[in-house]
């Protein structure tokens, strides 16, 4: 029996993985529950599963939440400070890092120093501060599992040999902007962009989909889990999104990973490994995908891939500096005070105004984090 925290609980992933415990009855145990806002859908997810704690990072909602589970025997906390320091308790055998955005990073360096498991959807943890937290992970001796899908697909095919890796290939659906021209992009609407192809997913990354950022994001958060230098990872757009990213090795020979597009799988093989257990989740049918296609992704029209790649080549806390831009940009457009390609112009601008610096310790990436968001804020607030 493993116990679980799950950080982000009421998020798209969050709940997936709610869904794989609850049918997983004999393998996985709830131990915490946290969420930032959603007071209702925390509510009910203690009552369902009865955890020994959850957290509301949201104090306001602190009064809510003790008088609905105040018949249960569920200890209730709330505020940031609670969040960073509940993913230390005794109890907890893997952490799954599921919150949106850079709060995640906190209680996940926390996570790693109290020697927990990392079941990881965060990706912008691992963005913002991968150096850091993959060396604080390496030290501690503890495994950062990754669910998002296509690093969950990468590191199933370099089970067993991890050593001979020549490049990767994440690949990308393209979102629901595919093939659309810069021009054609200028007035796309925020509902077109939250309409993802493939993937049920919240709205933060449904639009990074859209901008490519998510790619991004993920070539970033790729390099540093498995140690691979930039021109090690490339992105392909395969629009099914049924190959969830393959690895080419030094003889030549490639591996992919292949399913159908559903979280509940990599999260489960997260929560899972290094075991497999028997699920009776839809099986893939070949014939149902007579087709598999491959494109090169375009960069004119979505240079947010082209930034997120530069921001990892010059390291230091220019990945940082970008993450913070990008949420900046994508919250403003998300409350319609920005188009579509303000996005890109936004994090460009940002991040040719801050200086880098080199080998940044936690301080030099809260700096850069809060120094990004407020240049951001001040360029969209013309
Ligand atoms: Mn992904």
């Amino acid at each position: 029996m493993k116990k679980i925290a799950i950080l982000g609980s009421t998020g798209s992933v969050g709940t997936q993985a709610l869904e794989v415990i609850s049918t997983f009855k004999d393998s996985f145990e709830v131990e915490v529950l946290t969420a930032y806002n959603n007071v209702q859908l925390l509510i009910e997810q203690a009552e369902i599963f009865q955890p020994n704690a959850v957290v509301i990072a949201n104090e306001d909602k602190f009064n809510i939440l003790s008088e609905a589970l105040k018949k249960t025997p569920v200890k209730v906390y709330a505020g940031a400070d609670a969040l960073e320091q509940i993913v230390q308790i005794e109890s907890i055998d893997i952490v799954l890092a599921a919150m949106v955005g850079y709060s995640g990073l906190i209680p996940v360096i926390n996570a790693i120093k109290a020697g927990k498991m990392i079941a990881l959807a965060n990706k912008e943890t691992l963005v913002v501060a991968g150096e850091m937290i993959t060396g604080l992970a390496r030290e501690r001796n503890v495994s950062i599992i990754p669910v998002d899908s296509e690093h969950s697909a990468i590191f199933q095919c370099l089970v067993g040999e991890p050593d001979a890796v020549e490049k990767i290939y994440l690949t990308a659906s393209g979102g629901p902007f595919r093939g659309k021209t810069r021009q054609s992009l200028q007035k796309v609407t925020k509902s077109e962009a939250l309409q993802h192809p493939n993937w049920a997913m919240g709205a933060k990354i449904t639009i990074d989909s859209a901008t490519l950022m998510n790619k991004g994001l993920e070539a970033i958060e790729a390099h540093w889990l498995f140690n691979l230098h930039p021109d090690q990872i490339e992105v392909v757009i395969h629009p099914q999104s049924v190959l969830h990213s393959m690895v080419q090795f030094t003889d030549g020979s490639i591996k992919a990973q292949m399913g159908l597009p559903d979280m509940k799988l990599p999260i489960l093989y997260a929560l899972t490994y290094p075991d497999r257990i028997k699920s009776d989740f839809t099986r893939f049918s070949f014939t149902d995908y007579p087709e598999l296609n491959f494109e090169a992704p375009d960069t004119d029209s979505f240079p947010n891939l082209f930034l997120a790649y530069q921001a990892m080549k010059a390291g230091g806390i220019m990945p940082c500096v970008m993450n913070a831009s990008n949420e900046i940009a994508v919250e403003a457009f998300l409350n319609d005070r920005i188009g579509f390609y303000d996005i890109s112009l936004v994090i460009e601008k940002t991040m040719e105004k801050i200086l880098n610096v080199r080998h940044p310790g936690l301080a030099d990436y809260q700096n850069a984090d809060k120094e990004a968001r407020s240049f951001a804020e001040s360029l969209i607030r013309f």
